[in-house]
């Protein structure tokens, strides 16, 4: 389905070779500078008498120590005290109704390291009430300027609203033209970070800790400088791979905080082109698809489909846009989120090669980049693979003597 992308101009075009991970601890800087004053207008409905100056310390600690218990493993460190370029989360106010927080860019890989993101602590004046005791609405405030700081900040790593529905117990539904939408959805993604109004976040969603879904966290394991093992990124082959037969072969990397193994192809394609992947799978592996564009890398102007084919060439997964509402995820009908593309969990049936087809919807689509991001792939690759892949059968002797 095509649809118009926003243009965000004016942003050069960022390359996307020589990302190496970073073992170092990178600052995420929590400013507070302007917050006081505003939690008289979040703490008015509990009708209670005015936050003390030590309650507020505690809520910004609680924040502070939730944040790190959300992206434990990264390679963040919250502080409170500016150390000049950093990623910054801004508790501050909006006159925008509704709104509790706004990242400065949707940014896949991290490809800018210190943006920075709003959390509009005004607007949390629904998250608490009179009916509730002053402890309760302490938590409850707490609990959504947590959450809220964790989902922007997410955003400027790269995750994006369908990201809350990465939840494992989640199984591909869509059959082999992607028409139908999954079942079984009955809000476990709003118990995620990235969930949101769109997703069926209410305020008793918001009021309750939220963590990270396995997707979510592969996702962030892609973001350079802050994952420790920064997921593999390679580039698409130079050599024609337009057919299932001319795939080009790929594997996995175990990534240690997701526990999932993935791979992130830098490819395009050309008018009427289609690429072909291939890949291990043993039966059960829950095989995740993600066709990425942000329009502000040059990954822009395609309107994506991607299809997954088993080892006898049959399609037998498939989409075109992404779309969700609520429990609604995939089919056809269910709100337009974006017109790249994504396959979440599709379950291997049988061990064996699985192939994936990365299309544009229009086959007059101009040249173009994308990202293919998958997981549920097999890591170690069969030795034909690996002969495919430039390993010699010197390394592959050499591997097998070690192990
Ligand atoms: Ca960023
Ligand atoms: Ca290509
Ligand atoms: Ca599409
Ligand atoms: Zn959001």
């Amino acid at each position: 389905m095509k649809k118009i992308r926003l243009a965000l101009m004016g942003l050069a075009t960022i390359g996307l070779a020589g990302l190496t991970s970073n073992a170092l601890a990178v600052d995420v800087f929590l400013d507070w500078s302007a917050a006081d004053p505003i939690f008289a207008t979040a703490w008015a409905p509990t009708g209670l008498s005015a936050l003390t100056t030590t309650e507020i310390a505690q809520i910004k600690a609680d924040v502070r120590t939730n944040l790190a218990s959300i992206y434990n493993g990264f390679t963040l460190n919250f502080t409170t005290t500016s150390s000049g370029a950093s990623p910054s989360l801004i508790y501050r106010s909006t006159t925008t109704a509704g709104l509790y927080g706004e990242a400065q860019s949707v940014d896949w890989r991290n490809i800018r390291p210190n943006e920075s993101a709003d959390v509009y602590i005004n607007n949390f004046a629904d998250h608490v009430g009179s009916s509730f005791t002053r402890s309760q609405n302490l938590t409850r405030l707490t609990n959504g300027l947590t959450g809220t700081s964790a989902h922007e900040l997410g955003h400027t790593f790269g995750l994006e609203h369908y990201d809350a529905y990465g939840f494992s117990s989640l199984v591909y539904g869509g059959g082999s033209a992607g028409t139908t939408a999954y079942s079984g959805i009955t809000g476990q993604q709003n118990a995620h970070i990235m969930a949101t109004g769109a997703s069926g976040a209410s305020i008793a969603t918001r009021t309750v800790p939220r963590t990270f879904n396995p997707w979510e966290l592969l996702k962030l394991e892609f973001a350079a400088g802050v994952a420790p093992t920064l997921g593999l990124t390679i580039n698409e082959s130079g050599v024609a791979h337009g057919t299932i037969g001319t795939a080009q072969a790929i594997v996995g990397q175990a990534q240690p905080i997701s526990g999932l193994t993935a791979i992130n192809v830098n490819g395009s394609t050309a008018a009427g082109e289609n690429d072909f992947y291939s890949f291990t799978a043993t039966a059960g592996n829950k095989i995740s698809v993600l066709v990425n564009a942000p329009a502000d890398r040059n990954l822009a102007s395609i309107d994506t489909t991607i299809a997954i084919f088993d080892g006898t060439g049959t399609q037998v997964a498939f989409n075109d846009d992404i779309r969700f509402s609520g429990n609604n995820f995939g089919g056809t009908s269910t709100s337009l989120y974006d017109d790249n593309s994504l396959i979440l969990n599709y379950v291997a049936p049988t061990t064996g090669t699985f192939t994936v087809r990365v299309g544009a919807f229009s086959a007059t689509t101009g040249l173009s980049n994308y990202n293919l991001l998958i997981s549920g792939l097999n890591p170690v690759p069969e030795p034909a693979t690996m002969v495919a892949l430039g390993l010699g059968a010197t390394a592959l002797l050499r591997r097998r003597r070690k192990s």
